[in-house]
């Protein structure tokens, strides 16, 4: 029986859609095993993060799609407007729409009669899907997305998903739906956490430890944090591999991650403190995604430094401990350029190096490209590449 789930797989597949990255809503429990089946999925922890990784994914040549729950599109605003829209990167947002429809949680309702006014003010596309009469405007949206490079949201009311029978899905080896109603699940990881409890005291700079990298990262995909390490590595060493962020705060390691899923060639992320508290999330990302050719160089001066030096919150913690808990395996300590480049060329990964810094800016021009020019500068490296 052809249910409007597998209705909706079936519109993804003749969109070539193949990466999916997830975060789950109630009426979406028979889509998502259905997807996780048949497409690349990537689960996320939060939406924002999966902004990050389609974009990165789409620059190394992917078709990535989202699906979410409605509530999850109030959690990626800024990203789709300083990352797609800034660069002009397309994303298909399937969104589970609450609060319309029969809805018995009274925390859905204000957003999800808002949601579409608020992406309408932002120039943000959207449709409606109702019914299965409506459900081909989901292919429609894939193409649109694509080819006019911006995010396009399908809004899918619960109704839609009503006329299957609810015995429409059992079926043997379906695995995420045997799993229910057993006792739980097997966990995969249990991280190490033997480390060093004092951070020590910095002796670089960011832009002396931007330096020290320098003669690992020419040549290689860099994707580089927002603000004046983008400044930095401009100075130290342009190159099209550099993917140089102009907003997106926390998405550096995200959009990283997203290029090293369809890129064999190695990608290093010059991540920073502040831009990692912020999503923090893409760390169980890479714990669960991340293959041996992703390398975050997370620079820790302790302050969000481009913003004039206040404080974070990782002067009371332990960066790479963080990174450890969330099932990262490989990990290094920094402090001085030889440390760095010795971590840096270690042949194991995923890998994240925690580089303790002093804080400090030095003062640089201004990256001299429109975000387009880097996209494209960027997308033609990875394809000669
Ligand atoms: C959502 C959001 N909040 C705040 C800012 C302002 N901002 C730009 S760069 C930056 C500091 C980033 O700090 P960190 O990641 O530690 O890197 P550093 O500049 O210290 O190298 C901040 C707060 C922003 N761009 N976006």
């Amino acid at each position: 029986m052809l249910t409007p789930e597998k209705e909706t797989v079936e519109l993804f597949e003749q969109n070539n859609i193949n990466l999916v990255a997830t975060l789950p809503c109630d009426r979406l429990k028979n889509l998502l095993p259905l997807v996780s089946k048949r497409f690349f999925e990537v689960p996320l922890s939060r939406e924002e993060d999966g902004v990050g990784i389609c974009a990165g994914a789409f620059l190394a040549g992917a078709k990535p799609l989202m699906l979410i729950q409605s509530t999850g599109i109030g959690n990626l605003l800024n990203a789709l407007s300083s990352l797609n829209f800034t660069y002009e990167l397309p994303l298909p947002i399937v969104a589970s729409w609450r609060g319309v429809y029969r809805e018995s949680i009274p925390a859905q309702g204000y957003w999800g009669t808002h949601l579409q006014a608020v992406l309408n003010a932002l120039d943000v596309t959207t449709y409606e899907v109702h019914t299965v009469e409506d459900l081909p405007v989901v292919g429609q949206a894939i193409q649109e997305s694509f080819k006019t490079s911006l995010p396009v949201v399908v809004l899918v009311s619960p109704e839609l998903w009503q006329c299957a029978p609810a015995d429409a899905f059992r079926q043997p080896g379906d695995q995420r739906l045997d799993f229910l109603g057993e006792p739980g699940y097997k966990r995969s990881k249990s991280p190490a956490l033997s480390l060093e409890a004092q951070v020590k005291c910095p002796t670089m700079t960011r832009y002396e430890a931007i330096e020290a990298a320098v003669p690992y990262l020419r040549g290689r995909t860099v994707v580089c944090n927002l603000g004046i390490p983008c400044k930095e590595l401009y100075a130290l060493c342009d190159q099209p591999s550099n993917f140089y962020m102009l907003g997106s705060m926390g998405l550096a390691s995200s959009i990283g991650l997203g290029i090293s899923l369809y890129n064999k060639s190695e990608v290093v992320v010059l991540d920073g403190d502040g831009s990692l508290l912020m999503n923090p999330n893409v760390l169980c990302s890479i714990s669960e995604q991340a293959r041996d050719n992703f390398t975050v160089v997370a620079l820790d001066n302790g302050t969000y430094g481009s913003t004039g030096d206040q404080c974070t919150a990782a002067q009371q913690l332990d960066l790479e401990l963080l990174a450890r808990g969330f099932g990262i395996d490989y990990t290094a300590k920094a402090y001085t350029a030889e440390d760095l480049l010795t971590a840096l060329q270690l042949p194991m990964g995923p890998k994240f190096i925690h580089v303790v810094i002093k804080p400090g800016n030095t003062s640089l021009q201004d990256v001299p490209y429109a975000a387009t020019q880097i996209k494209q500068r960027f997308m033609a490296h990875l394809r000669i590449g």
